[in-house]
């Protein structure tokens, strides 16, 4: 199961901060990258401050993570719009679960859902993304009955004792 978080804020197209140059690392991601890694789920950050959108995009073909975990808020939506369109045309990255998450979300539910998002996450992500990784194994259908939910819910933590 290969998880990658990443988000989609590039450095080269923020020219005030190009100039300030004072970048931050994404904290939202790495805090549920270290989460999974503390009860030894895989998983890898691709961070794009430094890097460029066809990089991003060339790193997912090349990678083809199971889940794809995306940060956004109000400065990168636009970029994460653009990263959902380009996996929903890829044939080759089709089978994706993308989970987005972050400040932006909870106004923007539809609309991230409508870009092709599968999984939409209000507040903080650790359990959630804990129940993905269920789903994605096949341990539960679907995440739109309660029942399974809260099958996922009970099984994710089993999931932490299988390292890998
Ligand atoms: C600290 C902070 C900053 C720091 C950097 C934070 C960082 N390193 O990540 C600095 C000062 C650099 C910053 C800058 C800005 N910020 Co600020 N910031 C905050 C603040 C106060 C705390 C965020 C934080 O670090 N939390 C700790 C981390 C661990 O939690 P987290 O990021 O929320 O992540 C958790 C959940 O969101 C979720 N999650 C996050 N990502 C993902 C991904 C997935 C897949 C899943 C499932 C879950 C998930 O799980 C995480 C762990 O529990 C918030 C307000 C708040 N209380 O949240 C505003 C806030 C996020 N910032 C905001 C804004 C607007 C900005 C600026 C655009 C301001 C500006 N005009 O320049 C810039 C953006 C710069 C950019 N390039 O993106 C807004 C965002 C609003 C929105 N709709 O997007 C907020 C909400 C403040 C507000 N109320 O307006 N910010």
């Amino acid at each position: 199961m290969k998880i990658v978080f990443t988000h989609a804020y590039f450095l080269e197209q923020d020219p005030k901060e190009t100039v300030i140059m004072k970048p931050y690392p994404p904290l939202g991601i790495l805090y549920l990258s270290a989460w999974l890694e503390k009860f030894g789920i895989e998983n890898e950050v691709f961070d794009s401050t430094f890097s460029n959108p066809d990089k991003q995009r060339q790193y997912l073909l090349e990678n083809q993570p199971d889940i794809l975990a995306i940060y956004t808020n109000l400065m990168s939506k636009i970029q994460v719009g653009q990263l959902l369109h380009f996996i929903r045309n890829q044939p080759n990255l089709a089978k994706i679960l993308v989970v987005i998450g972050g400040p932006d979300v909870s106004h923007n539910i539809e609309n991230y859902l409508a870009l092709g998002a599968d999984i939409v996450v209000i507040g903080e992500g650790e359990q959630t993304i804990e129940i993905a990784q269920t789903w994605k194994m096949g341990f539960i259908h679907n995440l739109d009955t309660w029942t399974d939910l809260l099958l996922g819910m009970m099984l994710a933590p089993l999931f932490k004792q299988i390292p890998g």
